[in-house]
């Protein structure tokens, strides 16, 4: 990666299998933006941490995100695909951030309320933290641009202040990196509750889309959706939350403006039916990649098994150990040569050990 691209960096949590919402809000962007950038991608398992769930469990949603992300087309050749905690440097610039935060800041974030309320029993630091740790990923790897969706808004601006505090305290170390957000599909709605945003952690299936889900179940989601009870279409998030959430849907995955969409549409029911297909469209083959990248990775760790241990991970042996080192040439100079890269090699092998 040793060019004159602009550095773009994003990570999703392993909390689920995405929704409609990541995909159109964060994911589908990283997609495109592989071909014009030099791009780092993360399972941010370490954010994912904030909520407790059982450690075997986590671990088999890091694998199923990073396969999710091969499926919907990031390719591991043009950019870095890697898990967060592989990188120890993650946690260290952590505390660094976390000394450059304050309280106050902290305390205004929404995600922090949000999830405190929806956790009660369970404030833990690490969620009041959560941005220091964020904007330490971001301000790592010198990124130019973090495409994300608009939940993620407050989290940028947080990491410019940051880095601008940090800046003026110890000299000028950290580029100032600016939000990409796609022009529709920022923020998609709950279903079944639009004023709130779509969230693949949500208990209540029929609230989301998720990538995997095939047209019927699309269909019928769809059709449940909670909207008003005027029949016409008309884009006005405050009044009619639920008909404008489908029309930002509809518009995010055919390019049609709000006005197209008016004049073409005259029933909120009949908008259930293009949107399905158009979903469809859009997510189609990731269920199958999906299967096969799960297929490939099962026969793969059978063999992983039947290979003495020597020669999965020890020196000059192991196509693990390989690959961290390949990663660890394609990060940019300031991150690589640090102490850690060697312990990711040992941890991308673990990782494979436990499949
Ligand atoms: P969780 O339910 O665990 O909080 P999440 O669904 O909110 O997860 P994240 O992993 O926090 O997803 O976010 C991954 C990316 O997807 C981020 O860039 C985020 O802004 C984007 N994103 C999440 N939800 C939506 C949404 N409803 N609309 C648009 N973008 C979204
Ligand atoms: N906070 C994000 C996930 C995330 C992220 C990042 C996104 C963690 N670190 C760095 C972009 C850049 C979220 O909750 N959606």
């Amino acid at each position: 990666m040793e060019n004159n691209k602009k550095i773009i960096l994003s990570g999703i949590q392993p909390t689920g299998v995405f929704t409609l919402g990541n995909y159109l809000g964060a994911v589908r962007s990283w997609k495109q933006m592989q071909e014009d950038y030099n791009c780092y991608y993360f399972i941010a398992d370490l954010h994912s941490m904030t909520i407790h769930i059982d450690p075997q469990k986590r671990r088999q949603q890091t694998r199923e995100a990073f396969a999710l992300l091969l499926a919907c087309g990031i390719d591991p050749e043009k950019s870095l695909v890697f898990v967060q905690s592989h990188n120890k440097c993650h946690a260290e610039m952590g505390w660094i951030m976390d000394c450059c935060s304050q309280f106050g800041e902290l305390s205004r974030m929404t995600q922090f309320k949000d999830k405190s309320a929806k956790h009660p029993d369970n404030i833990n630091a690490g969620l009041f933290t959560y941005p220091a740790l964020m904007a330490g990923d971001i301000l790592l790897y010198q990124a130019d641009y973090v495409p994300v969706g608009a939940d993620q808004t407050q989290h940028l601006e947080f990491t410019r202040d940051v880095a601008t505090r940090f800046n003026h305290t110890y000299g000028e170390v950290f580029k100032l990196p600016e939000g990409y957000f796609p022009k529709a599909g920022a923020r998609v709605m709950s279903l079944q509750d639009p004023t709130s945003k779509m969230s693949k952690s949500d208990t209540n299936p029929k609230a989301t889309i998720s990538i995997l889900d095939d047209e019927k179940t699309i269909l019928k989601k769809f059709k449940s959706a909670v909207t008003d009870s005027e029949a016409c279409v008309r884009f006005d998030p405050e009044a009619k939350p639920g008909v404008s959430n489908l029309m930002t849907i509809y518009s995010a995955i055919t390019g049609k403006t709000m006005e197209e969409i008016v004049d073409s549409v005259k029933r909120v029911t009949d908008i259930m039916g293009e949107i399905t297909a158009a979903s469809q469209e859009q997510t189609s083959g990731i269920e199958q990649i999906n299967q096969a990248i799960t297929q490939m990775r099962k026969v793969h760790a059978r063999t992983l098994r039947s290979t003495p241990p020597a020669r999965r991970a020890g020196a000059g042996g192991g196509e693990h150990v390989a690959h961290a080192q390949s990663l660890r040439h394609r990060q940019p100079s300031h991150v690589r040569g640090q102490p850690c890269r060697d312990h990711d090699a040992e941890r991308l092998a673990d990782h494979q050990r436990h499949d």
